[in-house]
């Protein structure tokens, strides 16, 4: 496995929390210090990892859940975070069968450009693409026969002239060359070049002018741990690289601060490659990388578990908010609740069932997290009691938050209305157990919900 140490620390880490008879304060403690310990002699950088563990703890401490999911749900937000710091994951590799694709690989002498463009030739060919190779390497010797041996195992040409010395020239037409004959994807590899050398710089600037490739991939070498990222963000400010590809991730204890730095100049990864053989390489996958960090194959499975858990109200919450006591916090964990589900599941379920209109599941997805930016820019008095924000606060948070005044207005127009609602809907609740069933109340229910689904409109 890929950084197999920081998973075997991760993976202890995992085990011990899922022993504990129970979650408490001082478990979470534990736990953060070994997460802190695992990351750090991983080479990720200090204060990322204070900053992913001071939020895991913040979330831990504060939420609520049943005590059965508090196991799952801590092991997710480990995960989460860690998917944070990796930078998430990257938009797919527009390459279209059939058209004129071209991918070109830069980054430094030795970082496994070469070896890394055969092994792109190898898993696209997988893939059904009419792949060929084109060296444009004027500077190291033998470089058009090294992307040659490499390539003829795998049955792909590489194309290249050894004999020119412009490697603008080659790129030009050797590409050419390439689409013409009809490959449909040409993997262009350049020559190794370092951050401060200027003309190489420059070179690679006009091949990928000329060639305006479909992206553009930078190739780092994992051993470089932190210093990844000094790298990453050179070349980013010198040209438009679309992804990176971080190498020689079998058997280095840095590979957590390659693939943090890496993630940390917003270029996603792409793959990994973990070894000198073409099979050594992966396509990365956020998710199941850290799946595989945290020793949990189907964290998917958990997600959704939690995801679930996490959208039940606890009783409690319920309880005040059939009362009327309905906070700013209830409406974010409602709107949360409803992005999560797709449904308003949580309040009507407690209420006998039904679905709330689609538009409340959108208007969510829009606004929640502007929404919880500005509830975070309030007192615990205003948040619990909204109607003592006047019009001087109102600006303030508006300007503390980043977002128009109206966003203010209208955010707390929505609060009050969900506000009664919930209050009527604890009435109706009281009503319909009066009159000995639930079944008179469902129907005003939906009626309401109608309604809302109409006037709550952000
Ligand atoms: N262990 C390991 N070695 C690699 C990996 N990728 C490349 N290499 C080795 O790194 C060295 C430099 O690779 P090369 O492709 O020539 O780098 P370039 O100068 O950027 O083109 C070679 O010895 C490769 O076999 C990898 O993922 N793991
Ligand atoms: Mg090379």
């Amino acid at each position: 496995m890929v950084l197999e140490t920081l998973g075997r620390k991760l993976d202890q880490t995992i085990r011990r929390i899922r022993r504990l008879p129970k979650i408490d304060k001082d478990a979470i403690i534990t736990l953060i210090q070994d997460l802190q310990r695992a990351l750090l002699s991983s080479d990720v950088k200090v204060e990322l990892v204070f900053e992913m563990t001071e939020n895991i703890k913040k979330e831990a401490m504060n939420t609520e859940l049943q005590r059965a999911k508090r196991k799952d749900f801590i092991i997710k937000l480990i995960h989460d975070e860690l998917i944070r710091t990796l930078g998430g994951k990257p938009a797919p590799l527009r390459i279209k069968p059939g058209k004129k694709n071209v991918i070109l690989l830069v980054g430094i002498q030795g970082s496994g450009k070469t070896t890394t463009v055969a092994k792109l030739a190898k898993h696209y060919k997988s893939k059904g693409l009419k792949v060929v190779t084109v060296t444009t390497d004027t500077w190291r010797p033998g470089a058009y026969e090294q992307l040659d041996q490499l390539t003829n195992q795998i049955d792909v040409k590489t194309f290249g002239d050894p004999k020119e010395d412009n490697p603008l020239k080659i790129a030009v037409k050797e590409t050419k060359r390439a689409l013409n004959k009809g490959y449909d994807l040409v993997i262009v590899d350049t020559a190794g070049r370092h951050k401060e050398e200027k003309k190489l710089m420059d070179e690679m600037n006009k091949i990928e002018k000329v060639l305006k490739p479909n992206e553009v991939i930078l190739v780092i070498d994992g051993t470089l741990g932190q210093q990844a990222y000094s790298q990453a963000e050179s070349f980013s400010e010198e040209t438009n690289i679309g992804s990176i590809i971080v190498t020689k991730l079998d058997g280095t204890a840095k590979g957590g601060g390659a693939l943090s730095a890496c993630a940390a100049t917003s270029s996603p990864i792409r793959f990994i490659g973990t070894g000198e053989k073409l099979d050594d390489f992966e396509v990365f996958e956020p998710s199941r990388f850290v799946g595989s960090l945290l020793g949990i194959p189907n964290i998917e499975g958990l997600i959704e578990k939690v995801q679930e858990a996490e959208a039940m109200p606890d009783p409690e919450m319920a309880r005040r908010m059939m009362q009327g006591k309905f906070t700013l916090d209830d409406l974010c964990t409602q709107l949360k609740a409803i992005r999560k589900m797709g449904k308003f599941k949580n309040i009507l379920s407690m209420m006998g069932g039904g679905n709330i209109p689609d538009a409340l599941k959108d208007d969510a997805e829009e606004n929640l997290e502007m929404w919880e930016t500005v509830i975070s820019s309030m007192t615990q008095l205003e948040k619990e009691n909204p109607k003592i924000i006047k019009r001087t606060r109102k600006k303030r948070i508006a300007i503390g938050s980043g977002v128009d005044y109206s966003v203010i207005n209208r955010m707390l127009g929505q609060y009050n209305q969900m506000k009664k609602l919930m209050k009527n809907l604890g009435q109706l609740r009281k009503k319909g157990k009066a009159m000995g069933g639930m079944g008179g109340m469902n129907k005003q229910a939906m009626e309401m919900m109608k309604k809302l689904g109409k006037d709550f409109r952000f």
